[in-house]
């Protein structure tokens, strides 16, 4: 091992007092005295545990569109058997998708530091020569390839998401979604392979045994380490002190008043929302969406609704003659923000429903807006989500008229569903489409 390993023709340059081989594919190139199979076990065991939880989160979040509503919510129609898991996403608890997203969101921002220690810590491997030594070593590191590429895409796909504001609005949840299989089918292989050797070096860790950690039997070892400059513990919470930072820097999104403030990194909307009963998170104003101050005004605006006994027209003084409810309910963003429970009030999904004969069994609904351009502006809501009574068309929010931003005239607001279900600027329903 060591220099000569460097093999003929390759050059080295001096560091110091010695002789470094200058090609990765040498083991001596790698000096670092903190790689090394049980500090990469930490990290690994870290990630078992979070990449579980992303992945059911983020399976659920994709349950959560109504994806057997298709085609309008379903952005990935070639799903096939990666569907197999899908059910209809309940009404209640009514913070559910508060929840499931933003733990998604949360947690996978804090593990960024984890995901770049654990690469780090093994990226000699990446280097390993021969390149294939056999046909399994050929498997094993092609399965290395998916897991780490797929683990770099999704979490940067996400992070992109998150900050840039829906980047890719079509693509982004296949994109997200095959990802997603593809890194963790490759993960669940590297984590029965690599899981009891993980277990065993961190028990030994913690029985603070010595053990044989050396060059010799530990290939993630240095065989001529630099001087230590930090501990392996030491470097253990640096990491975690980086995703308690991000952890610290990112919750805060999930609640509204001075806790949303310590969101730096959170993203924060097309507005302020200002003070007042509208004043929580508005994710498109009226202006970035393109809506025409004009046709949303109460004189000229007009909800079409359509069902099996054809469709009525109704004006806002003829909703508000309808029988009004209330539903306290969060807005709960893909993004991963979210606010707390909002005082809704308006008329019930259901009785609209009833207005054209379908009020007894309600069908699924899809949803307009007046809103001509842009994702976001249809949706289609399910049986269940019509039929729950917390379910409204909105008219207030707060005690007050909703606000262009909030949707002003009338907008969905449907208990533990995804923001992106509840449309604003609503100008028409289509009970039993879709
Ligand atoms: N017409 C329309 N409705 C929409 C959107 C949109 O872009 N256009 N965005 C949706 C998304 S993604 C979310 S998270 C919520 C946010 O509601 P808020 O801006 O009132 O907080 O509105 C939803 N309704
Ligand atoms: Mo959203």
């Amino acid at each position: 091992m060591g220099r000569s390993s460097s093999g003929a023709g390759v050059p080295a340059y001096r560091r110091g007092m010695r002789d470094i081989p200058r090609s990765p594919t040498s083991p001596a190139f790698w000096r670092s005295p903190l790689r090394g199979a049980r500090f990469t076990s930490v990290l690994g065991l870290v990630l078992l545990v979070g990449v579980t939880v992303l992945f059911v989160t983020g399976l659920l979040s994709y349950a959560a569109y109504n994806p057997g509503l298709s085609p309008v919510n379903d952005k990935t129609p070639d799903k096939g058997i990666l569907g197999f898991y899908l059910f209809d996403w309940p009404t209640g608890p009514h913070c559910l998708y508060r929840l499931t997203q933003g733990v998604h969101v949360t947690l996978g921002v804090t593990l960024i530091p984890v995901l770049l220690a654990k690469l780090w810590s093994v990226v000699p491997k990446l280097f390993v020569l021969p390149p294939v030594r056999s046909v399994t070593h050929g498997l094993e590191r092609l399965s290395l390839l998916l897991l780490v590429g797929g683990g770099l895409f999704e979490f940067v796909t996400g992070v992109l998401n998150v900050q840039l504001d829906y980047l890719f609005p079509g693509s982004f949840y296949p994109l997200h979604f095959y990802g997603a299989w593809v890194f963790f089918s490759a993960f669940v292989v590297h984590a029965v392979l690599k899981m009891p050797v993980a277990l065993r070096n961190v028990r030994r860790m913690r029985a603070g045994e010595a053990g044989e950690e050396g060059p010799g039997t530990d290939e993630l070892v240095a065989p001529e380490p630099d001087p230590p400059s930090v501990s392996r513990r030491g470097a253990l919470w640096f990491v975690g002190g980086g995703s308690a930072l991000l952890f610290g820097t990112t919750f805060g999104q999930s609640f509204d008043g001075p806790l949303r403030r310590t969101a730096l990194l959170a993203p924060h909307g097309g507005a302020d929302p200002g003070p007042g009963p509208n004043g929580f998170q508005i994710n498109k104003t009226a202006a970035l969406a393109g809506v025409d101050a004009a046709e949303a005004s109460d004189e000229a605006w007009r909800l079409t609704v359509t069902g099996s006994t054809g469709t009525v027209r109704l004006d806002r003084a003829a909703l508000e003659r309808l029988p009004q409810h209330s539903a306290a309910l969060p807005i709960a963003c893909v993004e991963g923000w979210s606010t707390s429970d909002q005082h809704w009030r308006g008329v019930r999904l259901r009785d609209l429903a009833a207005l054209v004969g379908d009020g007894d069994d309600p069908p699924q609904v899809f949803v307009e807006s007046l809103q001509r351009h842009g994702a976001f502006r249809h949706a289609a809501l399910s049986a269940a989500q019509v039929a729950d009574p917390r379910a409204l068309l909105a008219l207030e929010v707060n005690g007050e008229i909703l606000s262009p931003d909030h949707g002003h005239p009338a907008r969905i607001i449907v208990p533990a569903a995804p923001g992106v279900l509840n449309t604003k600027w609503v100008a028409r329903l289509t009970f039993g489409k879709v």
